[in-house]
Formats: structure tokens, C-alpha cells, sequence
């Protein structure tokens, strides 16, 4: 299956303009058709339009109603403490639209009422302090993108391939611009005293999600978020304010954010927030391990996106890495038989998702696609299985393998394994 490069899409699209009809679906695929497409007056072609604010707020076509989160029901007990998933299959671009960031909440969406908010900075502090929303608004404050991946992401598909759609497989990431003041113009003004190594910040939800976040990485580049995508934080992802933690797990990233303690040792040795750990095969864990490593998938063509049309087809997908720049991203039609370099589209960001694409041409064969994401460390994505080599079978955390759709001869597309 060799490459169409631009040259070579434009030539066929214009024969298609002179030997047939070039129609644009509603994938927005060029496809031809047979015969030529019926133009007619439709209704909106007739009457006026909508007037202005009758959306105050807009809101997505009525024929996008199925770009939405899900959730998988029997993932947990209860749907206060589950998460629903981005559906990456639909998205372009990096970024993250707000209404479609997926959720991971331990007791619900905390519903905040923002003058009532508080932040408590105490602890190895010399002044503990306490700001409200509006204080934090007159510091100086940053504007970043930053991907965010719960550490559970994939964890399903560790002994095996099991949900079908990289929704599912996949869709435990965002990626939005962040607003908010550095976390290091706080705890200067808290005055951290020398002895402080760790933070424990923590959430206004029932749940009071606290977790350990070494000072060294909070000094680096954490930020206290009041703003995504340039609009207030949503109710989901912390209004008014959460913690971003650029590059590691999502559990850091506490949401509703109202306290950070300032300690010299982790609270992981001294509370329950010891699950995340990865089980090996010894019945050792390893721990501390936040960082993301360098991952990518495929989102178009994948299950809830198969292939509609033969010919030219445009492949599209998502590579990321905590550890910084993502370099490459190679692509394997043929179950790693053969390797391409993808495109890399728009701007490639320190810790931000990183869209590329890769067009194609397909006949009807069966496909095995596959991605793999090198980052600026040199990093090199593994297979499932150097993976699991690695790391045996007992993990849900932190899998970032490789990972493979199989694509029919009818297009329908299905999550499988290679070995
Ligand atoms: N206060 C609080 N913060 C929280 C959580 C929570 O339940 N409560 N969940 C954490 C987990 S496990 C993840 S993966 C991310 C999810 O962020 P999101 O809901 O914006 O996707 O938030 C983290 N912060
Ligand atoms: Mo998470």
C-alpha cells in the first residue's frame, strides 16, 4: 500500500471531478459517486435563520449528538466514583473541547460556589496562608497546554484485548490550555521552610482526594488552574480551581482544589493513597512511578470509525509523552511488517497530545494498524508484549503499549492482539 503523498490526492480528486462526481460525505472523505449527487432547495435554503443569542451559550450542531462522553457501566459500583471517556474518534486538531473531556471523579462532581472557595496553603510553611478565588486572580499567571492521562488509561486491555473503540481503550486524556498562577509564586509566598520535601494537595469533594506531589516537581511547573480553553474551569475538571501537574498521572491533578499541606515526608506511607501502584509479578509494587511515558493510538480508522470507502483515506491519531516533545510517530498497516513516519500536524507541544496523520490508500484488504510514539528523550513506545515482559500481568496501571485494530474487508474494524 504505497503512500499518497499531497501531489498525488490532489490528481486523483480532480480525475474523480472529471470522470464522475466528487461529493463530500459526511465523513468528509472524497468519495465517487455513481451517479451524480441530487442538488435540491432544501429548508434552511428558504427561511430565516435563528437570531442571535438564542443559544447564550452555543452549543454543537443537533447532527453532532453523538460526539459525546461514555461511560462503560460495569467498569464500578456506582457512577459517583467511575469515569466517562473522550471520544477521541471524532476529535481533530490537539485540543480538547471542554464539554468532551473525560471525567474521573471518587465521589461525584463537587458543585462549588466560587466566593465561597477557599485555598489553604499550611503545613513546614513560615505564614500559612489562605487566598480566595480573587486573590489567586491578581497573581501573575501562565497560560500552558498540557495533555492529562489517568494512570488507569488502557488498564483494561492489560491481559488482553477487551473494549472496542479507542474511546474505551484510549479515551482516559485531555488535552486543554490551562490558566492559573505557577504554583511557585504561592508557596514563596507561603515561605516553605528547608526542611519541606513533599505537598499533599487536596480536593473540596466528598472525597477529599489528597495525594503526594514531590515539591520539586510543584516548584518546576504545577500550576493552580482556574481557567481551561480560556473559559472557567468546568464543574467536571475542578471549578474553580485544580491542580496541573504537566506530565504525570492524572490522580495528581486534584480537582476542587482547597488545601495544600507542605510536609518532608510522602503521605503514600501513612494513608490509603497507596493504590496506585503497579503489581508485579513477584507480589512486588512498583510505586512513584507518575511520569506518563510515551504512547499514541490510531483514532481514525479504529472501531467506532471504520473504513467507508476504498481508495484514498486519510489515517489520523493522537501520540503524547510526559516526558516531553513527542519526535515521531511511525505507522504500520501490515501488523509491523512495514513502518511509515507519520505526519505530525500542528504545533508539536512539550506534555500536550500531538495529532498526526497518515493518508492512505486501501483496496478492501485486511489492515493490522498500528502506531508507535518516540518522544524527544528518545523514548521508543513497546509492544504489549515487551511490556508485559516487563511488567508481567497484574498491572491496570500505566499501560502504554502498542496497540493494534484490525481492519475487515468490509472496513468494520475490531481491537485485537498481535504477538
Ligand atoms: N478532588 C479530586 N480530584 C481528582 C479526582 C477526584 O476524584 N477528586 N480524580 C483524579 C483522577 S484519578 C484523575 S485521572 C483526574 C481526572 O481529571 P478529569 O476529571 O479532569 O479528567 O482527576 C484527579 N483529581
Ligand atoms: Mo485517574
Amino acid at each position: 500500500m504505497p503512500s499518497t503523498g499531497r501531489r498525488g490526492f490532489l490528481k486523483g480528486s480532480l480525475s474523480a471531478l472529471g470522470g464522475g462526481t466528487l461529493l463530500a460525505a459526511s465523513s468528509g472523505k472524497p468519495v465517487l459517486a455513481k451517479s451524480p449527487p441530487e442538488i435540491k432547495i432544501e429548508d434552511w435554503n428558504t427561511y430565516l435563520g435563528d437570531a442571535v443569542v438564542t443559544n447564550p451559550y452555543g452549543v454543537p450542531s443537533e447532527h453532532e449528538a453523538h460526539v459525546v462522553r461514555r461511560n462503560v457501566e460495569w467498569l464500578t459500583a456506582s457512577q459517583e466514583s467511575s469515569v466517562s471517556f473522550t471520544p477521541l474518534h471524532e476529535l481533530d486538531g490537539f485540543i480538547t473541547p471542554n464539554g468532551l473531556c473525560f471525567e474521573r471523579h471518587h465521589s461525584g462532581v463537587a458543585h462549588i460556589e466560587p466566593s465561597a472557595h477557599r485555598l489553604m496553603i499550611n503545613g513546614l510553611v513560615d505564614n500559612p496562608l489562605i487566598f480566595t478565588m480573587e486573590d489567586l486572580k491578581r497573581f501573575p499567571r501562565v497560560n500552558r497546554f498540557a495533555f492529562l492521562e489517568c494512570a488507569a488509561n488502557s488498564g483494561m486491555e492489560w491481559r488482553g484485548a477487551q473494549l472496542n473503540g479507542c474511546q474505551f481503550t484510549h479515551g482516559m486524556v485531555h488535552c486543554v490550555q490551562y490558566t492559573g498562577v505557577p504554583l511557585k509564586y504561592l508557596l514563596e509566598e507561603a515561605g516553605v521552610k528547608t526542611n519541606a520535601k513533599w505537598l499533599m494537595p487536596e480536593g473540596a469533594d466528598s472525597a477529599g482526594m489528597n495525594r503526594s506531589v514531590p515539591l520539586e516537581k510543584a516548584l518546576e511547573d504545577c500550576i493552580v488552574a482556574y481557567k481551561m480553553n480560556g473559559e472557567a474551569l468546568r464543574p467536571e475538571q475542578g471549578y474553580p480551581l485544580r491542580l496541573v501537574v504537566p506530565g504525570w498521572e492524572g490522580n495528581m491533578w486534584v480537582k476542587w482544589l482547597r488545601r495544600i499541606e507542605v510536609g518532608d515526608q510522602p503521605w503514600h506511607t501513612r494513608e490509603e493513597t497507596s493504590k496506585y501502584t503497579d503489581l508485579m509479578e513477584d507480589g512486588s509494587s512498583r510505586r512513584f512511578t507518575w511520569i506518563m511515558d510515551a504512547k499514541s493510538i490510531v483514532t481514525n480508522p479504529s472501531p467506532q470509525a471504520p473504513l467507508l470507502h476504498k481508495g484514498h483515506n486519510m489515517l489520523s491519531g493522537l501520540a503524547w509523552s510526559g516526558r516531553g516533545k513527542i519526535k515521531r510517530v511511525d505507522v504500520t498497516l501490515d501488523g509491523g511488517k512495514n513502518w511509515r513516519t507519520a505526519e505530525l500536524s500542528g504545533p508539536v507541544l512539550d506534555k500536550c497530545l500531538t495529532r498526526f496523520y497518515l493518508p492512505f490508500q486501501w483496496q478492501g484488504d485486511p489492515m493490522l494498524i498500528q502506531s508507535r510514539a518516540i518522544d524527544e528523550t528518545g523514548y521508543i513506545q513497546p509492544t504489549k508484549k515487551e511490556l508485559r515482559q516487563v511488567r508481567g500481568l497484574n498491572s491496570i496501571y500505566h499501560n502504554n503499549g502498542i496497540q493494534t485494530w484490525h481492519v475487515m474487508k468490509n472496513g468494520e474494524t475490531e481491537n485485537v492482539e498481535i504477538s
